[in-house]
């Protein structure tokens, strides 16, 4: 039996795999059990920004793993508090919660949004709305995937939890006449990830931190992809030199190594836990936070915000200048990019597959739409030769196109 059709025996079909099977990974490059090497495009969805099993990350888990691993919160730890004094510091919040996933962070963020409503706004018990935007990607919880607007991901999965409101993207208006007296929070997204990298028009979250500020509404910014450098700048806050009262890390924070997810906000709104409030067992390990300290030093200290711009834009113009007519539209910021397929010649999972047989890897979302986002460590002449398997694989599809 094959690893594949094993896992098709043993593992939930609750993805549907590109067919390679990678068995060791280090900075952009992957390799798969027959040896063949792949470089990585997708960087497990922005959570391996800084490359596969980065020295200083490995070396950061290696040194902490022969101290102390998991303890729980009811101890203190020597490493939990510089690791968050470190986000606080960066993203300018005053107070971090820290947890291990995304969507726990989301969560967390949810449940500090409506008892600051309760506590602090002075809203009505259990009237606390949360407002949305359609195309949102949160995470997979109940209560999450219930304001989502994918059918797929809600289907079967209900009844689901009240108090949330969806807008439309991109559009702040439709924020300000979504806002009611019992409007706790509006969440977002600054780039839409899953929905496929989708850019709102200029200063649009500006204008939406405005309004909020106006409405004594919270903004949260849920930056678990777009956040640490992925799109050309430490936070996608910070292209509209926003400082949002929540903000939600989580993936590349965990260096690629595990999972360290954080919520970060003002004094304000992080007061309203006290001790029983809310919790986790793994989450503010050690572990996690001598790893997650590293990652946070090594963005900065490299600069990976800045690299990630520059290749960003390199990236992008090279992909214009193919000026093939089987890209619809390109889309994205930093090392953050989307690439519509023009669905007459072929779908997005085709080009994924076409890319893989010749040493890309990388994922579709939303049939149409093929993402880039490489280890934020890519050279330019890596990308390059990226362009050159990229344009290959288009024109083979523009020449079987016309034979067919
Ligand atoms: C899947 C993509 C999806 C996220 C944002 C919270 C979370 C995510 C902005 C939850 C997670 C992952 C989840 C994974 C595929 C991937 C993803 F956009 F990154 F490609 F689904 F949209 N906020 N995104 O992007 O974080 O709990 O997963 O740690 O669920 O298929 P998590």
């Amino acid at each position: 039996m094959s690893i594949i059709e094993q896992e098709e025996q043993f593992c939930a079909h609750n993805y549907h795999p590109i067919p390679v099977v990678l068995t060791r990974a280090r900075g952009i490059y992957a390799w798969d059990t027959a040896g063949l090497r792949y470089m990585d495009m997708m960087s497990a969805y922005s959570a391996v920004s800084h490359g596969h099993l980065h020295p200083r990350l490995v070396s950061a888990l290696n040194t902490q793993l022969t101290q102390l691993t998991i303890v729980s919160r009811a101890f203190y730890t020597d490493k939990l508090a510089p690791f968050l004094e470190k986000a606080c510091e960066l993203s300018g919040q005053d107070v971090a919660l820290p947890m291990n996933t995304g969507a726990e962070a989301v969560e967390t963020a949810i449940k500090a949004a409506r008892k600051w409503a309760y506590t602090v706004k002075g809203i009505e018990k259990d009237k606390a709305e949360i407002i949305t935007c359609e195309g949102n990607f949160h995470g997979r919880t109940v209560t999450i995937v219930g304001f989502s607007t994918e059918e797929q991901y809600k289907d079967g999965f209900g009844p689901f939890a009240p108090g949330f409101k969806n807008i439309p993207f991109g559009d702040a208006n439709a924020l300000e006449k979504a806002i009611t007296p019992n409007t706790a929070a509006f969440l977002v997204e600054p780039i839409q990830g899953e929905n496929g990298i989708i850019i709102p028009p200029e200063s649009y979250l500006k204008k939406c931190s405005e309004i909020c500020a106006k409405n004594n509404v919270l903004l949260i910014c849920d930056e678990i992809q777009t956040g640490l450098g992925r799109t050309g700048k430490l936070f996608a806050c910070d292209h509209d030199d926003v400082k949002p009262d929540g903000l939600i890390l989580g993936k590349a924070l965990g260096g690629g190594l595990l999972p360290v997810s954080l919520f970060l906000a003002k004094k304000e709104v992080m007061d309203v836990f006290t001790p029983g409030d809310h919790g986790s067992t793994f989450g503010g390990n050690p572990l996690a936070a001598a790893v997650g300290l590293e990652a946070l030093k090594l963005t900065v200290e490299k600069q990976m915000p800045e690299h990630s711009a520059k290749m960003g834009e390199h990236f992008k113009n090279e992909l214009l200048k193919l000026e093939s007519p089987i890209i619809k539209e390109i889309r994205g910021k930093g090392l953050f990019i989307g690439v519509e397929i023009n669905e007459k010649y072929t779908s997005a999972r085709k080009v994924c597959e076409l890319l893989m047989n010749k040493g890309i890897l990388t994922k579709e979302t939303h049939e149409t739409v093929v993402r880039f986002a490489p280890p934020l460590i890519i050279t330019k002449a890596e990308l390059d030769k990226a362009i050159e398997i990229i344009k290959s694989t288009l024109s083979e599809i523009l020449d079987g196109h016309a034979a067919a």
